[in-house]
Formats: C-alpha cells, structure tokens, sequence
C-alpha cells in the first residue's frame, strides 16, 4: 500500500488529514505544497487538484481531492478506529460539524487568526473583517458546541471527523490574542481539553 499526502504543515485542512492518519496509525509519505510560495497553483499541482488547493491524497494511484471526501474515504478504507459514528443522528453531527466548519467556520475563523498570524496571506489586517470573523466565529462555535451537548465529543462519547475538521483551525485561535473573546463559548473548554491531549493533535504541530 502506497500513501501520499500533497500539502504542507500549517495548513488546517491537512493537518485535519494527518490527525485522521495518526489516529489509524497509517504509514504515509508528506510531499510538501507551500501554500505560501503558490505552490498549489504550479502546474505539477494543478495535474492534481484542478482548483490549487491542498489537500490531496494518493492513495495506490487514485487520488483523492477534497478534505471531506478524503476524510470519509480514509476513514473507509483504512484499518484501525473508526471515526465515523455508528448510528445515524451521531452520523449527522459529525457531518454536520464538518459542513459547518468547512461553509462557515473555516473562512471565520482565518479573518481572526489570519490577522495576527498570517496577515499577508489574508491580504492585510483588515479590522471590520477581524470584527466580523470574531462574531462568525463565535456563532460557529456556539452551534458546533451546542450540538456536542453533555457529551465528550461533537457527535456523541467518542472522536469523530467532525471534531478533526474543528480541531486545527482552533488550534490557531488559542495563538492570538483573541483567543478568550472567541472562544468563551460554553462546552469549548470541555472539548478543546480532550482534544489537546490527543497524541494525533500534539504531533501535527504546524510548522
Ligand atoms: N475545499 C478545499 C479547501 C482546502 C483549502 O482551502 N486549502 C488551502 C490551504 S488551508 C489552500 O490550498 N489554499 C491555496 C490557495 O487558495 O491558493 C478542501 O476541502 O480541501
């Protein structure tokens, strides 16, 4: 079995990817696309992916674009956990928690973390969009924390890709200075303290 990664560390969406490969305990090969340097636009990328994103996956030479259709097709075809909750309500938080955070919460929550952390790859610090991604963002939250409820994980007592789809871009969050104001939301320390302790979280740092 061959397994290739197209993508580069500080990339939340990849690293959505390699969390989900840690918790299979798969064996991979990383080819690094910098976001950054434009690599995703090259045309050895654009082979790949047709719109210049990463991630992509190659898995025995059929590639997968896309982080949703990897994640459930990772999810499908590799040993280990399973990610995917087993039964339908459970299912549906989970796919909606990842439908959520890819429409709305993704571009929230890059307008705050953007902004302190990587202001040129948003075009600059714009303080309107900063107010505005602060307010999306905690609508966001607030959703994806009410449909966790009691429980320990998003979609029911164990980790699903749901929670991987939320986990990285969070991760960011609690870097900048607007990490208290975005998320005080009820349930998110709850969660954010048993995702911090996945061994599948704390060794995808971004680089
Ligand atoms: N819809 C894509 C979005 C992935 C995405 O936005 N990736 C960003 C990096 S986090 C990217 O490749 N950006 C390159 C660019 O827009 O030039 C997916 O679900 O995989």
């Amino acid at each position: 079995m061959s397994l290739t990664l197209y993508g580069f560390d500080a990339s939340p969406y990849v690293r959505t990817v390699k969390m989900l490969l840690k918790e299979k305990d798969a064996s991979f090969d990383q080819l690094h696309v910098n976001v950054m340097k434009g690599e995703p636009h090259a045309p050895e990328h654009l082979a790949r992916h047709a719109f210049g994103k990463i991630p992509v996956i190659d898995h025995d030479g059929f590639k997968v674009i896309e982080t949703s259709a990897i994640m459930t097709y990772l999810d499908d075809v590799l040993p280990g956990i399973s990610l995917t909750p087993d039964n339908a309500k459970d299912r549906a938080r989970s796919q909606m928690a990842q439908g959520i955070d890819d429409s709305y919460g993704y571009s929230a929550m890059v307008s705050v973390f953007g902004y302190y952390l990587f202001p040129d790859f948003i075009g600059g610090q714009n303080n309107d969009s900063l107010r505005e991604g602060i307010d999306d963002s905690k609508l966001v939250l607030g959703e994806l924390m009410r449909m966790k409820g009691n429980d320990a994980f998003i979609a029911g007592k164990n980790l699903s890709i749901g929670d991987l789809f939320l986990a990285p871009a969070c991760a960011y969050l609690t870097m900048t200075p607007a990490a208290d104001q975005v998320l005080s939301i009820d349930g998110f320390s709850d969660w954010w303290g048993r995702i911090k302790t996945l061994s599948s979280f704390k060794t995808t740092p971004p680089a």
